[in-house]
């Protein structure tokens, strides 16, 4: 079995979470350049919006970067020939399933990794020529499954014969540690880079993730079929007291229509979506991307070795 920093051609066996809105050329290109796998987001992005972020990611970064597609945007069908067109080498799917696109993922040479929320999905994508799958837990930030990291990986681990990359509670070298000991053989890490100095969003955004604790984040959406892990703020509370008491889909649909943009480009605390996962809690300072990446994985072998288990 190809390791993983083979598979996505970087050093460190770690992949930038597709955040959408949110991991543009900047983010990603500042990854790449650290040697993980930085990733542009499509999102719900046109698709020459998309070009575009690619081609700025080039003239930024020589490394390999990817994209995340994710697969409730109108626009995925475009997308998903532009990302061969433009000679993509890794891409990662979320929020649906890529299976109908795989194939000519597949015969374009790029390296494909879903993002998947159960065991049948996993084996669903395998089945269908998937590289690699990232075992999302519901600890992430965004649109989440309802299984947790700890009780999923080693399921889907057990399941596929691809290799397995964990995301979603993953903020520092012990839950890397962690994961790997569930078999993982890499890691994908969104939350971290909210506050990275590269990364695009908007001051406040940062700083409520560093003020945030173990308790803040909220799931909302839940009724609507799209349960999206927030920070609690005011339109988290709203939503969700708004949803208990039964209002229709379309009065909540319309609270949270561009509630991430007011989040990440206005930093508007009130009606904002701020995105982020449980572990935002641990997040604790505005770093650069490589210290961020390097304090993930430096200290894992020594912290390891002293390790006295039973
Ligand atoms: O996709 C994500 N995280 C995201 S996407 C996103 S943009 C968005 N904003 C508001 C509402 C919805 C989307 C923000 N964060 N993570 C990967 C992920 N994929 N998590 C869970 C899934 C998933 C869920 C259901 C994958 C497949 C799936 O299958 C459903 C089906 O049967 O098609």
């Amino acid at each position: 079995m190809l390791n993983i920093c083979e598979l996505i051609k970087t050093n460190y066996p770690l992949i930038q979470g597709g955040m959408a809105n949110i991991a543009d050329h900047r983010l990603a290109s500042s990854v790449s350049n650290a040697g993980a796998l930085g990733m542009i987001a499509a999102g719900g992005e046109e698709p020459e919006r998309v070009r575009e972020e690619i081609r700025l990611c080039r003239e930024l970064t020589d490394a390999s970067f990817g994209v995340n597609i994710m697969l409730m945007s109108p626009h995925t069908p475009d997308i998903a020939r532009l990302v061969v067109e433009e000679k993509i080498s890794v891409i990662t799917t979320g929020a649906g399933n890529p299976g109908r696109y795989i194939a000519a993922w597949k015969e374009a040479g790029i390296t494909v990794i879903p993002v998947i929320p159960s065991v049948a999905f996993a084996l669903r994508v395998e089945r269908a020529g998937a590289d690699a799958v990232i075992v999302e837990g519901t600890e992430a930030g965004g649109h989440i499954g309802e299984q947790t990291t700890l009780a999923l990986v080693p399921q889907v681990v057990d399941a596929v014969s691809i290799p397995v990359i964990a995301a979603g509670g993953v903020a520092d070298y012990r839950q890397v540690l962690a994961v790997f000991v569930l078999g993982a053989k890499g890691i994908q890490a969104g939350t971290v880079f909210l506050t990275a100095e590269e990364c695009p969003v908007h001051d406040n955004y940062k700083q409520f993730v560093i003020k945030a604790k173990d308790t803040d984040t909220t799931v909302t959406g839940r009724q609507t079929g799209a349960p999206v892990r927030v920070l609690k703020n005011k339109m988290a509370r709203r939503y969700n007291k708004l949803a208990a008491g039964g209002a229709p889909l379309e009065e909540l649909e319309k609270m949270t229509l561009g509630s991430l943009k007011r989040a990440v480009l206005e930093g508007d605390l009130d009606t904002g979506s701020f995105m982020a996962g449980q572990v935002a809690g641990m997040v604790r300072s505005v770093r650069p991307v490589q210290e961020i990446i390097k304090s993930l994985f430096d200290p894992v072998e020594e912290y390891r070795r002293n390790l006295r288990i039973l």
